[in-house]
Formats: structure tokens, sequence, C-alpha cells
């Protein structure tokens, strides 16, 4: 009961705002399970297992304490493993712990005094045989995962992914309870583990590093070298679907100051967004890898222990600053792991801006980008800096602060208070925020020497809700095709003095911009799928693969879970042809090879 207790206040530590008692029943399972356990023993054997559990319990509820008053997130296996990269230094968690804390260990220290007075063993059950001890054993493990289970399809019918992606731990272990976070955290772990554990053959590596080599071959004369000794200054704007461009509404243009950016750019328009259950990471995942996202789960969870040859390392190694900014908690997607395993030299969160305005789900866009320019500025140059926006997050439901903080109010008529409408709010408060900021790059001639790639990183309007985009869009006959149509994100490469602008066509998707800059900032990595959309070496066999199979060619479109082709340009099905079935299997094997090259580690091999 005591470690029910001390589970049960460490949930209210992590969120005193808002305390679900729908977590009672997991936390309590889990210590049922615990308590199962104890009934195997007898006498002082039972008091030492108690002792033991509950010594260990009040160690993890500690510091995963401590961990989140400084990252505000909870412990991970991974984190702990790549130890070096948490929480700075050791006075950063005594900076943190204060005395109330001394309250998860009392009762350890009264019962161990407890014990040494009260020697009277348990009567009534050092009696009991063996047999009893395993069925009274049996019957209270089988109540506590009863329990359990019912929790855990709760989480997993609420949230599918959030038990394997584990993208927001804390609402996790609000949900479950933080002994069964750390039971799913390591189970995860364990699992990735094990299939990592058996090593690749040597032909199976063969077959990869080949592939990749084969594919990172061309060093293109286009672009060549066009970034040499420029800043790089990369923007992921949440929740940024493609639809919104060059688009009014009432007569206003929803993202005016983007259209104006879009003029003056090289901008891509049917470029796709591949991202998995990692959603905003595995955009990050890709964009800075080229590699695709993990096979379930999040690549930025799952991989944050593997060796990377990112572009912040790649330009870490030509004498760069990098450093990511993102105005949220740090150890959200694992970042605070993750940004060091990618080799960046700093990564401001959350914790490392003034907290001035709330639009969303935290920093407003615009105190972000503000205080980020202050940071550019002091930048030693040449620098990479990747920015992740924030306030444009679904379900955009701050229409409030969207109002009251953007200066050009957009109505959106009939659309009022639905989804669509209110993510047209949402994004119009961050295009205008990100009109400010780029608009000030130029002001201090910051554009002058810099090259600025800004993409949408993922779907705004998610599937249940299509038919609102469709009614918006005048669609009619909607289909898998014309659904992928939309799955689209505005990526613009802007040059100094609006040089190169213009609008490529080309079907490409988040694994082709890392390939894409290697070109211009002479980087030399031939462990990326993506291609350099600037040489391609055959526009026609340009591929876009899709994390569950999917793949167009800008000609076909194949649509994996009905194994259906369309006609990209009538927009009619077609029957597999063998150059088709052909192309399915390159793109599954590509997967393939991705996959492994994670599982095992293979950078890091082939790198030695
Ligand atoms: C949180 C933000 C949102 O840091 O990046 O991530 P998402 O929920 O869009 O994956
Ligand atoms: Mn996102």
């Amino acid at each position: 009961m005591v470690i029910f207790f001390k589970v049960v206040s460490y949930g209210r530590e992590i969120s005193p705002e808002y305390f679900d008692t729908g977590v009672i029943t997991p936390i309590f399972a889990s210590v049922l399970i615990l308590f199962s356990f104890s009934l195997l023993f007898k006498g002082k054997k039972r008091t030492v297992y108690f002792l033991v559990i509950d010594i260990l319990i009040s160690i993890i509820l500690v510091s995963d304490i401590a961990y989140f008053r400084y990252n505000k997130d909870i412990i991970t296996v991974s984190a702990v493993k790549n130890a070096k990269m948490l929480m700075g230094v050791k006075s950063s968690v005594a900076g943190v712990l204060k005395i109330t804390d001394i309250f998860y260990f009392i009762d350890v220290i009264i019962f161990i005094i407890l014990e040494k007075f009260f020697k009277k063993p348990y009567k009534y059950y050092d009696k009991s045989t063996f047999k009893l001890r395993i069925i009274l054993f049996a019957a209270v493990l089988i109540l506590g995962s009863a329990m359990e289970a019912s929790a855990f399809h709760k989480v997993s019918t609420e949230q599918p992914t959030l038990l394997t992606a584990m993208s927001n731990r804390i609402y996790l272990t609000k949900m479950i309870g933080d002994v069964n976070f750390h039971a799913v955290d390591a189970y995860n772990y364990t699992k990735t583990k094990i299939k990592n554990s058996k090593k690749l053959p040597e032909k199976n590596q063969n077959a990869i590093s080949g592939y990749l080599k084969n594919k990172n071959s061309n060093s293109g004369v286009n672009f060549k070298s066009e970034g040499s000794g420029k800043n790089l200054i990369m923007i992921q704007v949440e929740a940024l679907q493609q639809f919104v461009i060059n688009r009014s509404i009432n007569g206003k243009e929803i993202t005016p100051n983007l259209d104006r950016w879009i003029n003056k750019s090289l901008y891509f328009d049917n470029y796709f967004y591949q991202v998995s259950q990692g959603t905003t990471s595995d955009a990050e995942f890709m964009s800075l890898n080229s590699l695709y996202p993990a096979e379930s789960g999040a690549a930025y969870y799952t991989y944050a222990g593997n060796t990377f040859n990112s572009i912040p390392k790649e330009l870490g190694d030509k004498g760069y600053y990098t450093a990511a900014l993102h105005g949220y908690t740090p150890g959200f997607w694992n970042r605070n792991v993750m940004y060091k395993a990618e080799k960046f030299d700093d990564f401001f969160s959350q914790t490392n801006y003034n907290l001035n305005q709330t639009v969303g789900m935290g920093l407003s866009d615009e105190s972000f980008l503000n205080q980020s320019l202050t940071k550019l500025k002091s930048f030693k140059q040449p620098y990479f800096s990747f920015l992740i926006t924030l306030s444009s997050h679904y379900p955009f439901n701050d229409t409030k602060a969207y109002e009251k903080y953007t200066n050009d109010k957009l109505d959106v008529g009939k659309y009022k208070g639905s989804l669509l409408g209110n993510y047209l709010e949402g994004i119009h408060y961050t295009d205008e925020q990100l009109g400010k900021f780029l608009d000030e790059l130029d002001k201090e001639g910051i554009t002058k020497n810099s090259i600025i790639v800004l993409y949408g990183d993922h779907f705004a309007i998610p599937k249940e809700n299509i038919n609102q985009l469709y009614a918006f869009e005048d669609t009619k006959e909607a289909n898998d095709l014309k659904w992928y149509e939309y799955q689209k994100v505005p990526m613009l490469i802007h040059f100094p003095d609006d040089e190169h602008k213009g609008v490529n066509h080309t079907y490409a998707g988040q694994m082709d911009l890392y390939p894409t800059l290697a070109n211009m900032f002479n980087i030399n990595n031939n462990y990326m799928f993506g291609d350099d959309l600037l040489n391609l070496k055959d526009a026609n066999k340009k591929r876009v693969t899709f994390r569950n199979g999917s793949f167009t060619d800008g000609k076909v479109f194949y649509v994996s879970w009905t194994d259906t082709y369309y006609d990209i340009a009538t927009g009619k099905k077609i029957p597999e042809t063998s150059e088709l079935k052909s192309e399915k299997n390159a793109s599954a094997a590509e997967l393939k090879y991705s996959d492994d090259l994670l599982n095992h580690n293979l950078i890091k091999t082939f790198s030695k």
C-alpha cells in the first residue's frame, strides 16, 4: 500500500494541474503484481523482498522526479544508456531535489526499524505449504495482470502508437503510472535489442552498402557548392499542409507570407511528407538523415543510441556551429537524447526561452521566432540552425490566441469552429509569424549569406476529418489517389538575392532534402536513401516511397493497403504490369535496407 501511495503521489507531482483518476487502476494493478511475487516467500525472505522492492521503487521515483524537474520528461532505458547526454552535470540533479523528496524513502527507514523490533514471524503464513503459496501467487498475479490488460487496452485504443512510439512519455505515465511506464519501456528496449542482437550476415551488409554507394555516387553539377560557407537555416513548420498555399478564403490569402516567400524561392510543389508513427520526429529524422522512419514506433526513440551521418554531424565536421531550436519540453520525442546522437552542438528547448506568450501547446511561434532570431544573431558563423515551430498544432483549438495575436485577421466564414476552420486560423497565425521572421532575416542581411529551407512536417487534417478538406476543396469522387494527392507539404529553398526562384514539379519527399542539400554543401555521405532533386540521374525513375509500402513516380500512385495502382493523369485504377511490380518490390527492398541499417546500426559498422 505504501508503494501504491508513493506511485500515486509521483503521478500528482508530474501532473499537478490534472490528475486522471483513471490511472489508479493501472497503478494498483502494477503494485498488485509486485506484491504477488512476495507471496512466494516466507518470513524474513518475504520482508527482505518487500524492502528491496520498496527501495528500488523509491530510487526510480526520486530519479524520475529529479529528471522531470530538469528535463520535463521521464527517464528511459535508452536515456540511461546515453547517460552522458543527460541532465548536464551532477549539480543540476542536486539543484532539482527538494527536502520533501525524503518522503519517498522515509517508509523504508521505518520498515527497517520495525523489522528489527518485531521479530515475530507471520505465524499463519509461515506454516503455509509451497503449493498454497504458488496458488496465492498465481491468483494475485492473474488478477493484477487482468487489470493491467484492460488499462493498456484503453491506452492503445485511445492512442494506438503511444505504447510503441512513446512520443509523449509524460502523458503515457499519467495514463498507466510510473511502474508500468518503466515496464513498457524496458519491454520496448529489450525487444529492439533482441531484434538487433543477431548480427546481419556479411552478404546482407554488403548488399546495403553497395546499394547506397551506387545511390549516392553521382556528384551532381547543378547547385554544386552553392551553400559552401553559407549559413543553413532550416525551418520545420508544424502541420503545414500544402492545400493552404496560394489559397484564399473570403478574398483573403490564408498564407500571404509563405505565398510571397515561395515566389522568391525554389519551390517544390509535389513534395510529400513520409512520416509514420513518429510524426514530427519522423519528419526531422528523414530531413536530417535521409533514412526511413522506424517500421514501428519512433526512430527518435528506438535508434537514439545509433551512429548517424546527419546534417549537423557533417556540417559540424566542416566547422559549422549547429543548433536545434524548439520551444517545447526537451524530452518530447526524445529530442534531448537524439539531438546528441545527431551531433547538434546545442539544443535550445523550452527551458532556454522566456515563456512569455502561449499559443496552443506552448510557447507561441511569435515569441519563439523573436527569441530565436536573437539567438541566431549570436551564433558563430557559418552555422546550421534547425527551428521547429509549434503553434499550429492539432487540434488548432486555441482560436482565441490566434485571433488575439494575429494582426491581419482571417474570416473563415462557414468553416468557423470546425477543425478545418480552426486550422486555417492557426496556420494563418503561424504564417504571419514566419513572414515577420523571414523579413527580419532579410532586413538584418542574414539572407545574403544563408540558404533558407522551409517545409511542413506532416498533414494537418487527419484522415477521419478528410471530408472537411474535400468540402473546402470542392473535391468530388474522392478515392485513395485523391487522398494521397493532398498529403503534400510545401518545401522551399531560398537562395541569397532570391536567386534560382521558380517551381520544381518533381514528385519528391522528405527523404530527398538531405541529398539535395548535401550536394550544395559538399557533404559526402554514402548512407542516404533519398535523391538529390536537382541532379536526378533519371527524372522518370524518381520514386517516392512511403513507410507503408505505397509509392509514386509522378505518373502512377501505388496504394499499398488496397494493393491498387492509379494513373495520376486520369485518376483511374490501372492493372499491375511487370514494371510496376518491380517498382513495388524495389520500394519494399529499400524500406528493408533502411530497417536493417538502423536495426544493426550499420553506419557505425560501415564507418569503422
Ligand atoms: C512537440 C511538437 C509536436 O514538440 O513537435 O509534435 P507532433 O505531435 O506534431 O508529432
Ligand atoms: Mn508535428
